[in-house]
């Protein structure tokens, strides 16, 4: 008797619980809609046992390094045929509608190469430090290895990054419009560490960075920047780098254009002036109007793109409940608010950041909506928190014009179509 008296409350609050929950639910809008109990009873998937559930599964060594699921195959690096005359000399995107959080994995950081990846063991590479240095010294590996190290979150977003879309939405998915930007955790050595090793001489302002690829990439970067926050790092996401991201050493230039982030680097040269070489005249500097170029165009300005829906990520399930998620960036900081229109910029509501905040680090942010079922026109615009605000395409272009390529944080725009599918478009 009184063993019932005690349990009949408790299971009484236990339902109540739930009936909260599901009220709380229906509250900010309701969950999707999921099958019922009733329902499943019809579902071979739920009244079956199913080959996973009745067999062994695969050993432990299937897979020593390990990799995705099967049923992950669209999740990969794509390029645009068109873009470039040769795969050496070439560009792949970033899956970016395939992933979530902040971190790009390793496998599917987008790759940019001007003479093809080189293949370097770590034992025959060497960092050299010459030019207005009191001690011109080399490095092996193990010498890098030997200095304090620390751990940084960083985009790293190629300056053509949008280049496609200056003149009009063109192609038909944000891992082409947008993909060529990607975030890693990097383990490193402060470059100012490894440059008070060789001593820089007062008359020294700027800094040389070579690769030891096929290209010879090099880059001028002002000695300031070089002793503010640039790193040598070994290790994105923890492993080491991958080959195609300039193992066994690259440079980090955080905030900075894609370009300066010298890969497979073997030299650093200080000099009193910068070097104006091929990849900071005729490549990597801003076409204007009037027909001069801007040079040195270094830090990538706040954007963001939404990636589902997007193009290649259309709606599936129907009207209702729907995530809308995106990445924001800035060169110059932390994302501070990301606003969203679905109605083409009629009305705009503030998304929900969620994860860690990095300055000049990818951010991640939610809009959950009820979708009615009809046609939307999706964007996203950024703040970071120096107060910059992304620009709309038409303000870029009005201040810019269009003959560059680089540099383009117009907001995007996706049209949402009734039947779930997406375009990009633009709208005025
Ligand atoms: N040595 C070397 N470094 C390089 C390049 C290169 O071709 N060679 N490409 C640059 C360009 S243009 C970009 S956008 C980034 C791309 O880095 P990722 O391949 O890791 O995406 O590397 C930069 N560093
Ligand atoms: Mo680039």
């Amino acid at each position: 008797m009184s063993d019932n008296k005690n349990t009949t409350p408790a299971s009484n609050d236990v339902k109540l619980g739930r009936r909260q929950l599901l009220a709380g639910g229906l509250a900010t809008g309701g969950i999707a809609a999921a099958t019922t109990i009733a329902a499943a009873a019809s579902d071979p998937l739920i009244t079956e046992v199913q080959d996973w559930n009745r067999y062994l599964g695969d050993g432990v060594d299937a897979s020593p390094y390990g990799k995705p699921s099967e049923y992950e195959k669209d999740t990969v690096r794509r390029n645009v045929a068109w873009l470039t005359a040769d795969t050496q000399s070439s560009i792949n995107f970033t899956p970016l509608h395939k992933l979530d959080g902040i971190i790009t994995p390793n496998g599917v950081c987008f790759e940019r190469h001007h003479g093809g990846v080189a293949v370097i063991d770590p034992a025959d590479h060497r960092l050299m430090i010459n030019g207005l240095v009191d001690n011109p010294i080399v490095f092996t590996m193990d010498d890098i290895m030997r200095f304090p190290r620390e751990n940084r979150t960083y985009f790293l977003e190629c300056a053509a990054n949008s280049g496609m879309e200056w003149r009009g939405s063109q192609l038909n998915g944000c891992q082409f419009t947008h993909g060529m930007v990607h975030n890693c955790m990097y383990t490193g050595v402060p470059l100012k560490y490894i440059l008070a090793e060789a001593g820089i001489k007062t008359a020294g302002k700027w800094l040389l960075a070579e690769g030891a690829d096929a290209s010879a990439m090099s880059r001028s970067i002002p000695l300031d920047k070089a002793l503010d926050d640039c790193m040598v790092a070994f290790k994105m996401n923890g492993e080491s780098l991958r080959p195609e991201q300039g193992y066994p050493l690259r440079l980090v230039v955080p905030g900075w254009e894609g370009n300066m982030w010298i890969k497979w680097l073997r030299r650093l040269e200080i000099g009193d002036k910068a070097w104006y070489q091929r990849e900071e005249t005729s490549k990597y500097t801003d076409l204007m109007e009037n027909g001069i170029a801007r040079s040195f165009t270094w830090a990538m300005d706040v954007k963001s793109v939404i990636t589902n829906p997007s193009p290649q990520a259309p709606i599936t399930h129907g009207k209702g409940r729907t995530v809308l998620t995106g990445l924001a960036w800035s060169g110059h900081g932390k994302i501070s608010r990301v606003d969203v229109t679905i109605d083409g910029g009629r009305n705009w509501k503030t998304a929900r950041l969620d994860g860690p905040s990095f300055s000049r680090s990818l951010h991640r942010f939610y809009y959950d909506f009820d979708w009615d079922g009809s046609e939307l026109f999706v964007q996203s615009r950024a703040i970071d928190d120096q107060g910059n605000v992304q620009p709309t395409k038409d303000q870029l272009r009005a201040a810019r014009g269009v003959s560059s390529i680089y540099h383009n944080n117009g907001i995007q725009t996706w049209q949402i179509n009734p039947d779930g599918s997406a375009e990009n478009v633009e709208i005025s």
